[in-house]
């Protein structure tokens, strides 16, 4: 299924009234404090988060998997659906795929029709955390770590397999997620298998392209209980600083442990020019792979606020490749994804109102006071009429919810491709 323009301009006329009254009140009020609306709306334009092939069907938990009718049976149909979600929101330009959950049968055809949604190919994400059914050695114990030198080469040899593949399509990075670690004290040696992560890391980095990027991904526990290899960002620093300049450390936001002050985290890895690559998601308690903004919306501002900090000040750090790593059982993986594009740029747009010369100001005369009422005035900003008007500019809907749902998109999957399809990943 395709949209078209005119179906989403058509349905944008029965709310302009009410979007102009409110983006002028807004607009109004933001210049008279100073800020620059066209430049704040332009950056909230162009910014494009990727949509990763496997949030598109409905998510699982290790107790069950629901299917939500109208999934996506192909990678066809997963690109189509994230190009349903750009047209509508303006805000994916990106699909991050996952192997070998989507392997291209054709790679010149899938390319074509990439390009033919306006979509771009973002990170390639490679699959060691898993047993595929004609795979030689297993991953049970290790991928990347392993002391199993069997199993060690062949999940080099996937990782190089991706590259070659993200070559084909257009993509630029690859992004290294493991599961590798012990569920028991005792169950393996730290330093060795944290030795052979690099070793094995190093291999990898030495194929990559001239213009490639390497994303160290991190995670604390899951699948393992007692022990991650890469557990925290500290751990991937150190392993991109090991491999290199074209080596960088992702965070994924569902990727720590209850209350890590993620922010800090982004501030320390942009001044030294390494955060490559950003996962968004909410939690309450793990990684949980929540909406993003639906549980703790502050924290997020309070990351953007260092993020735009960095992208001002750090030119040392590349722009990140930002992604939405969630995937969950209940809602219309769709709908979903578009209200975590939305809390998303609505951070992003209250960070850019944040009055970085009056907080500078207030911070050199210690006044902590003002410096929180200067993050709470642009926090509590509506900035939704900014993020409407964006859209708009760009061709998108006013409301991408809500045009969804008035041109009965999930319906019409259904119709198209049936109740009882089930798209591959978690
Ligand atoms: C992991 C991690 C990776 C993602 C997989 C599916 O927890 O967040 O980024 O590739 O899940
Ligand atoms: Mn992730
Ligand atoms: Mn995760």
């Amino acid at each position: 299924m395709i949209l078209n323009k005119e179906q989403i301009t058509s349905h944008n006329q029965s709310n302009f009234d009410k979007h102009d009254q409110s983006f002028d009140f807004l607009a109004n009020n933001l210049t008279n404090k100073g800020h620059d609306v066209e430049n704040i709306l332009k950056k909230v334009g162009d910014f494009q988060v990727a949509i990763p092939s496997w949030a598109l069907g409905a998510g699982g938990t290790r107790f069950g998997r629901f299917s939500f009718h109208g999934e996506p049976g192909t990678l066809e149909q997963k690109i189509e659906d994230v190009g349903l979600i750009h047209a509508l929101t303006k805000s994916a330009g990106a699909i991050s795929l996952h192997i070998p959950w989507d392997v291209p049968e054709d790679a010149e055809k899938i390319k074509a029709l990439t390009k033919s949604l306006d979509l771009k190919f973002d990170a390639m994400n490679s699959n060691t955390f898993q047993d595929q059914p004609d795979q030689k050695h297993s991953y049970k114990f290790g991928s990347l770590c392993s002391t199993d030198d069997k199993s060690r080469e062949q999940a080099i040899q996937h990782n190089i397999d991706v590259i070659r593949l993200g070559e084909k399509l257009g993509s630029k990075s690859l992004t290294v997620w493991l599961a590798d670690g012990s569920s028991f004290p005792g169950q393996n040696n730290f330093q060795t298998v944290l030795k052979n992560t690099q070793d094995s890391l190093q291999q990898i980095y030495k194929t990559l392209p001239e213009d490639w990027k390497l994303f160290i991904e991190y995670k604390p526990y899951e699948p393992n209980f007692y022990s991650t290899v890469i557990q925290d960002w500290g751990t991937s620093f150190m392993l991109a600083n090991e491999c290199g300049p074209k080596a960088y450390t992702l965070v994924d936001l569902g990727h720590h442990l209850p209350n890590t002050n993620i922010e800090q985290i982004v501030a320390t890895l942009m001044m030294k020019g390494k955060l490559g690559g950003f996962h968004f998601n909410d939690s309450k308690y793990g990684d949980d792979d929540l909406t993003v903004g639906s549980i703790k919306p502050y924290s997020l501002f309070l990351i953007f606020n260092e993020l735009v900090y960095g992208m001002e000040n750090n030119p040392q750090n590349p722009y990140p490749a930002w992604m939405i790593d969630a995937s969950h059982n209940i809602k219309d993986p769709l709908e979903d994804l578009m209200q975590s594009l939305e809390a998303i740029r609505s951070s992003y747009a209250k960070a850019l109102l944040v009055d970085q010369k009056a907080l500078r100001e207030a911070q050199k005369n210690h006044d902590v006071t003002l410096c929180q009422e200067i993050l709470q005035e642009a926090y509590l900003t509506d900035v939704r009429p900014l993020l409407e008007r964006a859209r708009v500019s760009n061709g998108g809907a006013l409301n991408p919810l809500d045009t969804y749902r008035h041109l009965e998109v999930r319906k019409k999957l259904v119709d198209e491709r049936g109740k009882h399809t089930m798209a591959t990943g978690l």
